[in-house]
């Protein structure tokens, strides 16, 4: 039995509601909002994402630290403050304890959103791209704890892939390592984020969110306890061409090397880098990717509910 929430996690009333009925849910990350996109992109995108979510028949479930507080479901104006606050911190599993702790605020990366989502109950999250192992990590070891928790944490996550500021190839055995099921929605390449191959192949492809729910669904009656990677290509009309993007990634990798940049602060500052350098089109791509990604997420969940299992 998960445990639903409890005293240092707020569940929002639509969130709980819907979970004790079996309704869908589709967890939503925060780092994102803190980290990941400049304002006012950033409370832009994470509103419109909970609208999609809504219209697909789903309940977005955003999740963040917000004074101390685990907050499972956000309202617009705890939104707003979070897309503004220039002082919110990034929080991956490890650092969750010690933030609510000291009661402060905080963005949550796929890592940390994954365990809260697990521990309220909630199955399919929606995020952009995942964290991964950085280019150059047989040096740095640098290997994003989303990979390990989603080796640990039964949840499904939809993204667009990983930017390759990271090394998708050394990613993908990471999660071949960790028991990571990666699966291609109407693809049978694993997508860069920006574009729509990265050259590397998922294990399986699934045309439908009935299939996708379905495996879902058996892996939980199975007793697996490890997440699924579901990766959805961005669209054609939104695509990067791969040359382009693949210069400036160069670049800002470069630049976060010369600057000295490492741990948590690394994607942080690539993300950025990779905007600055790309006049807005990454941030369009990015905009547009975590959109589809959420209408995914929420028709997975859709089915999910309807089937009857668990
Ligand atoms: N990649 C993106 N956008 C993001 C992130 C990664 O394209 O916003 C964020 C996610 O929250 C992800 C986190 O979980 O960065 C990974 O950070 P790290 O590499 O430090 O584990
Ligand atoms: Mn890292």
């Amino acid at each position: 039995m998960q445990r639903r929430d409890d005293e240092l996690i707020d569940l929002a009333m639509e969130v709980r509601a819907a979970l004790a009925d079996g309704r869908p849910v589709v967890a939503l990350e925060s780092s994102i909002v803190a980290q990941g996109m400049p304002w006012p992109h950033n409370l832009e995108t994470a509103l419109a994402v909970e609208r999609i979510v809504r219209a697909e028949g789903a309940v977005p479930a955003t999740i963040a630290v917000v004074d101390g507080r685990i907050r499972v479901g956000l309202d617009e104006d705890t939104l707003r403050r979070l897309s503004r606050a220039r002082d919110a911190h990034k929080a991956s599993r490890r650092d969750l304890a010690a933030l609510v702790a000291a009661r402060a605020t905080a963005g949550t990366t796929v890592a940390a959103t994954m365990w809260i989502a697990a521990r309220c109950g909630i199955a399919i999250f929606a995020t952009g791209g995942i964290g991964g192992v950085h280019r150059g990590a047989e040096e740095t070891f640098d290997v994003s704890a989303d990979l390990i928790e989603l080796g640990r944490t039964p949840v499904a996550v939809v993204s667009a892939g990983a930017k390759s500021i990271l090394d998708i190839g050394k990613t993908l055995e990471v999660l071949e390592t960790q028991g990571v099921p990666v699966l291609g929605y109407r693809t049978d390449t694993f997508p860069a984020f920006f574009t729509r191959d990265s050259g590397h192949k998922v294990d399986r492809r699934f045309d439908s969110p009935q299939a996708l729910a379905e495996v879902i669904a058996t892996q939980r009656r199975l007793g697996l306890q490890s997440g699924i990677l579901i990766a959805n290509p961005i669209s054609e009309a939104d695509a990067l061409a791969a040359d382009d993007i693949e210069a400036r990634i160069a670049a800002a990798v470069r630049d976060a090397e010369a600057a000295g940049v490492a741990r948590k602060d690394l994607t942080p500052f690539l993300l950025a880098r990779v905007n600055d350098l790309s006049d807005g089109a990454s941030l369009r791509a990015n905009i547009a990717l975590v959109k589809n990604n959420a209408a995914l997420a929420a028709q997975i969940a859709v089915a999910h509910a309807a089937l009857a299992e668990p």
